[in-house]
């Protein structure tokens, strides 16, 4: 089906990501010319993108990609120059908490100075009345529980060089537009997952162990904190409300969440469920083993190489402000999400063991 140009241009950083692609799907069927932004790199990195690239050669392309860097200030100024947007989404970010220790200098380029390099580039090329900014923030910045369920209101405490960075970005937005009137709102997104979600995050992790246990191409499942609890939306619909933000007369900051939390354990449990395995559970800390049921087997074991030298033991969102005020609602229980994960991960997993032998 092709949608008709509704005349308006967003441009989004981090496109190749897990949120870029249902962003950038969202976003095409309105009817936007869609810019996003691509790192360079030695390996295939547009995998999440392909149902919705456009050959550059055809007539009036609406998807268009550019080579870009959050932490190349002459790179951002040119593509928003060229581009001229109505709406930016700053999704690019090392995402990841744990590997945050790791890279702590870079984590903090990319994902704060890289949000004050973007506005920067509104400010510089004088579009601070035309193109609205959304940012995305986390529900990391809570970090150490100071207060449960999670709201707007709650005090930030962020517990790794990830959520520190994102704090800097989180202020530095309020700061601009307070300080030059620009449109940049903070989305606070608690933990959105989906079949296109990183393989490195814990759930994705999990659905695609289970389905290569299952299919007997893997044997056992290490993972971390097993009582970390997470409150786990469906990304395609947290997409929908970083639009939302933006379509707003005047900026503001929503937590999107689901409002109900979950144990790593659980989820666990549930993806193994789906594949017909009962996983009993004994042992506490470094020797919990989960064990199915049926054949007696030890399926996961923890591994303390995935523990985090500060932890965000429990995240759980207060929704009510984008419900009431972006009319905001999510559908997909986590149970349903982690279904569809399990059910992708059999088909993906089924694939590549083929590729592989051919
Ligand atoms: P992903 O890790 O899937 O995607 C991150 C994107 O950022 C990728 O496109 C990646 O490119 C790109 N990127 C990383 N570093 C740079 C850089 N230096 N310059 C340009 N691009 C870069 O994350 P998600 O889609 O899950 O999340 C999107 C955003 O939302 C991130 O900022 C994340 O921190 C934040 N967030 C995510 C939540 C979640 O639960 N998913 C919750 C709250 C916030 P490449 O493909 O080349 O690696
Ligand atoms: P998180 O997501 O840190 O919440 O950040 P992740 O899925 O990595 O971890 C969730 C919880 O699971 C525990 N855990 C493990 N995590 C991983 N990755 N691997 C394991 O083996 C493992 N075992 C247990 C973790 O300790 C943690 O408590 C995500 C990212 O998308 C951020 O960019 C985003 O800002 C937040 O969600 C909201």
């Amino acid at each position: 089906m092709t949608v008709e140009s509704n005349g308006k241009v967003a441009l989004i950083t981090g496109v190749t990501g897990q949120d870029g692609a249902y962003l950038s799907e969202l976003l095409l069927a309105k009817g936007y010319t869609v810019h996003g932004v691509k790192r360079r790199s030695s390996s295939f990195n547009t995998g999440r993108l392909e149902h919705i690239y456009q050959d550059p050669h055809e007539a009036n392309p609406r998807f268009i990609l550019h080579y870009g860097d959050m932490t190349d200030s002459t790179n951002l100024i040119r593509i928003v120059q060229q581009t001229q947007p109505d709406e930016i989404y700053n999704l690019a970010a090392q995402s990841h908490v744990q590997v945050s220790f790791e890279t702590p200098e870079y984590t903090s380029n990319a994902d704060a100075t890289g949000t004050l390099r973007l506005l920067e580039a509104i400010r510089i090329l004088g579009l601070e009345k035309k193109t609205r900014f959304y940012q995305a923030s986390t529900s990391e910045l809570y970090g150490l529980v100071q207060e449960v369920p999670q709201s707007e209101k709650t005090p930030f405490y962020p517990r790794s060089p990830y959520a520190a960075a994102k704090l800097y970005g989180y202020w530095i937005v309020v700061n601009y537009r307070e300080a030059y009137g620009i449109h940049a709102s903070n989305g606070i997104l608690f933990n959105h997952e989906s079949p296109l979600r990183g393989e490195t995050f814990v759930t994705r992790k999990i659905t695609r162990a289970v389905a290569a246990i299952k299919q007997g191409f893997q044997d056992k499942l290490y993972l971390g904190n097993l009582d970390a609890k997470r409150d786990w939306g469906h990304a395609r619909e947290y997409v929908r409300g970083m639009w939302l933000m933006l379509q707003q007369d005047t900026p503001d900051d929503y937590v999107l969440a689901t409002g109900e939390t979950t144990l790593v354990r659980d989820f666990v449990t549930k993806a193994f469920s789906e594949v017909g395995i009962t996983i009993t559970w004994s042992g506490a800390g470094v020797d919990e083993k989960g064990t199915c049921a049926e054949t007696g087997k030890v399926l996961v074991e923890v591994d303390p190489r995935y523990f985090r030298p500060t932890e965000v033991e429990l995240l759980i969102g207060d929704p009510t402000k984008a419900k009431t005020k972006l009319g905001w609602v999510h559908e997909t229980k986590w149970q349903q999400l982690c279904a569809e994960m399990v059910a992708a991960d059999m088909i993906n997993v089924a694939r590549e063991q083929r590729r592989n032998a051919e």
